[in-house]
């Protein structure tokens, strides 16, 4: 372990949980996500005003009073606009390419080369393929899940110039894009396009610039995302409210606990399936278990949980934590958010890291690779070397800190319409009437800058004392579900307008709607309330937060939201203040080119004071009461 500063333990997380691992974690001599940022402290102030760059090799340069511009002549304006528009395209890049990974599956399934996945939920092919304009009536359903992959495919490549789901953007929204060149048109391309764009000697105009990482994002928004989260519905069911637990007390002392980590339930479907093999259990029992305990972390699962109530053991920063409880035999995971350290933490203990994808291999970790035709047999391998690691264990060095905390998930739009009856009515007339003022989506991270889920927490119940309806996903929905938020009891905590809507519908006012891909939820959702309401998204008492963001995604998230109108919220702001162009543009400029802009507040009761502020003028601008 490295030298370092005492950690101040109390500050690092509100949660219980947490601290009482991180305490563990000193005593057991396992550095974490919190020693290392103290190591990097202070960061880089070129890094963080985002004014330093490495696009080629006259350089690296930085900027400064004294050098105001690189070597190629690049001002400060330029450089941060690329900086920024390759960070978004990494975030687009990852959730675009989970979409991929899902569209592969349908296509194997579709072409009979799978026998390991099927269509779980005809009903959601037909009515998507149906919606895209492929014909469905009398056709065999592989014959149309065929048709449909292919469409998808569409969406990467550039032939087609259009993404299918452009169909859920209002007229007024679509037509806006055109007239500002920012229409998405394909998402590998408009992700080349930026890396092209950002090479030196190319796109040397910020705002123009900016703009094209609008487009970018869009497409992620629109097509990766949206296309990961409905084909995932289609192959293992779209989510129907059910109930859940969240934290660590979901590890189990007396059994096998396989943590999941990771994006794409391709993979973490197959595990649950293992892990419920009765072979596979007795032997499990065997070998002196009392059975076999599969746990999600972050956004895979976020995906168990919603689909099938799988507990959640924790959020970003608790994927470490999980692993110092001493009683996790193996960490399955895919891509996305896996800190590197898990292997070594893994290493302090008997916990065994598996990789299962080529494009995210950690050293040190075991490869199994799960490919379409074998996910079923790769899954069996992993739930047996969990239980071959039972006996590993060391059970004085297992401490498990807390009880698990009830939630309720499982709220697609689908479901949600069930729960209004069927149409959005209900929720439109509440919103009229002032029951319900408004919705924000909270979403996204961690981040080891703040304490840990402080501001996540508190946001979401400032805003439901609003009357302001929540809705979360990803990390977000461990700390909304461990505060007790995310059952329907928690309206004691709401506003009184929001308190009988949700009491008379029986449902949380904070609700679960997903991973990070399942933002695209959201976006379907306000298509359809602009929609209803004959307007335009930008006009809606909406919002989004990310208030403890971290990943180049989160970026890429808020960036979408932005520029389909919604009013959105950073605890802190991407690394772009050391160009006023840029800056002025994402806090005001954007929100008079798309009706939308970022707003910067650290604080979680005046983040809620603003985004009230916002969402009173947008009631006013319908019409309705404040
Ligand atoms: Fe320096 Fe320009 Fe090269 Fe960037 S592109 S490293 S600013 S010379
Ligand atoms: S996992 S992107 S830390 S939400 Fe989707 Fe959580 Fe943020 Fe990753």
């Amino acid at each position: 372990m490295t030298e370092k500063k005492k950690l101040n333990i109390d500050e690092c997380s509100i949660w219980d949980d947490a601290r009482q691992m991180l305490t563990k974690a000193e005593q057991d001599g396992v550095e974490t996500v919190w020693h290392r940022l103290q190591q990097q402290s202070p960061h880089c102030q070129f890094g963080e005003s985002g004014v330093c760059c490495r696009n080629c090799t006259m350089g690296p340069c930085r900027i400064s009073k004294k050098a105001p511009l690189g070597v190629c002549g690049a001002d400060a304006d330029v450089i941060v606009a690329r900086n920024f528009g390759r960070f978004v395209a990494g975030g687009s890049a990852g959730h675009s390419d989970h979409g991929r990974d899902c569209i592969e599956a349908l296509h194997a399934v579709a072409h009979g080369e799978t026998a390991d996945y099927t269509i779980k939920d005809e009903a959601k092919l037909l009515r998507i393929a149906a919606e895209l304009g492929i014909a469905t009536e009398g056709r065999q359903v592989l014959d149309v899940a065929r048709d449909l992959a292919a469409e998808f495919f569409e969406n990467y490549g550039t032939t087609k110039n259009e993404l299918s789901f452009i169909c859920r953007v209002p007229e007024v929204r679509r037509k806006l894009w055109d007239k500002l060149g920012i229409t998405p048109r394909g998402m590998d391309r408009e992700i080349a396009e930026m890396m092209h764009r950002t090479h030196m000697g190319c796109d040397n105009d910020a705002a123009n610039t900016m703009l094209h990482a609008a487009r970018t994002c869009l497409a992620d928004g629109w097509a990766g995302s949206m296309i990961a989260t409905e084909i995932s519905d289609i192959l293992f069911g779209t989510p129907v409210p059910r109930r859940a637990t969240v934290n660590l007390g979901v590890l189990r002392e007396d059994q096998v606990n396989i943590l999941v980590h990771g994006h794409n339930p391709i993979v973490t479907e197959k595990i649950l399936e293992a892990a419920n093999d009765p072979e596979l259990i007795a032997l499990a029992k065997e070998k002196g278990a009392a059975g076999i305990n599969l746990v999600g972390l972050c956004c895979t699962g976020n995906e168990l949980m919603m689909r099938h109530g799988i507990p959640m053991a924790g959020n970003h920063l608790m994927t470490e934590l999980a692993i110092i409880t001493g009683a996790a035999e193996v960490i399955v995971v895919d891509y996305q958010c896996i800190m590197p350290s898990l292997v070594q933490v893994g290493d302090c203990y008997h916990t065994k890291m598996v990789t299962t994808a080529d494009k995210a291999r950690f050293t040190g970790a075991e490869h199994v690779k799960f490919e379409m035709h074998n996910g079923g047999a790769q899954a069996r391998r992993v739930v047996r070397m969990a239980i071959e690691r039972y006996s590993l264990r060391d059970p004085a060095r297992v401490r498990i800190p807390c009880e698990p905390v009830e939630i309720v998930t499982g709220f697609s739009n689908e479901a949600l319409l069930e729960a209004l009856g069927g149409s959005l009515t209900p929720l439109i007339d509440a919103i009229k009437a002032g029951r319900v003022r408004g919705a924000v989506g909270i979403v996204g991270c961690n981040n080891p800058k703040y304490k840990h889920d402080f501001c996540n927490v508190n946001l979401a119940k400032e805003l439901i004392r609003r009357d302001i309806l929540v809705i979360a996903t990803g990390c977000v929905t461990t700390a909304a579900g461990k505060a007790g938020l995310l059952v329907p009891e928690a309206i004691e905590q709401a506003g009184q307008g929001l308190k009988e809507i949700c009491g008379a519908l029986a449902i949380p006012p904070v609700i679960h709607m997903g991973s990070c891909v399942d933002n695209s939820r959201i976006l379907q959702l306000c298509g359809m309330l602009a929609d209803e309401l004959g307007v335009d998204i930008s006009d809606l008492p909406v919002a989004a937060s990310s208030p403890e963001w971290y990943s180049e995604k989160a970026a890429a998230i808020g960036t979408y939201a932005v520029a389909s109108g919604i009013y959105t919220h950073l605890g802190h702001p991407p690394n772009i203040t050391g160009s006023k162009i840029v800056t002025d543009l994402a806090l005001s400029g954007l929100d008079e080119l798309v009706g939308a802009c970022f707003v910067i507040e650290p604080d979680p009761f005046k983040a809620a004071a603003l985004i009230d502020k916002r969402i009173t003028e947008k009631r006013q601008g319908l019409g309705l009461s404040a």
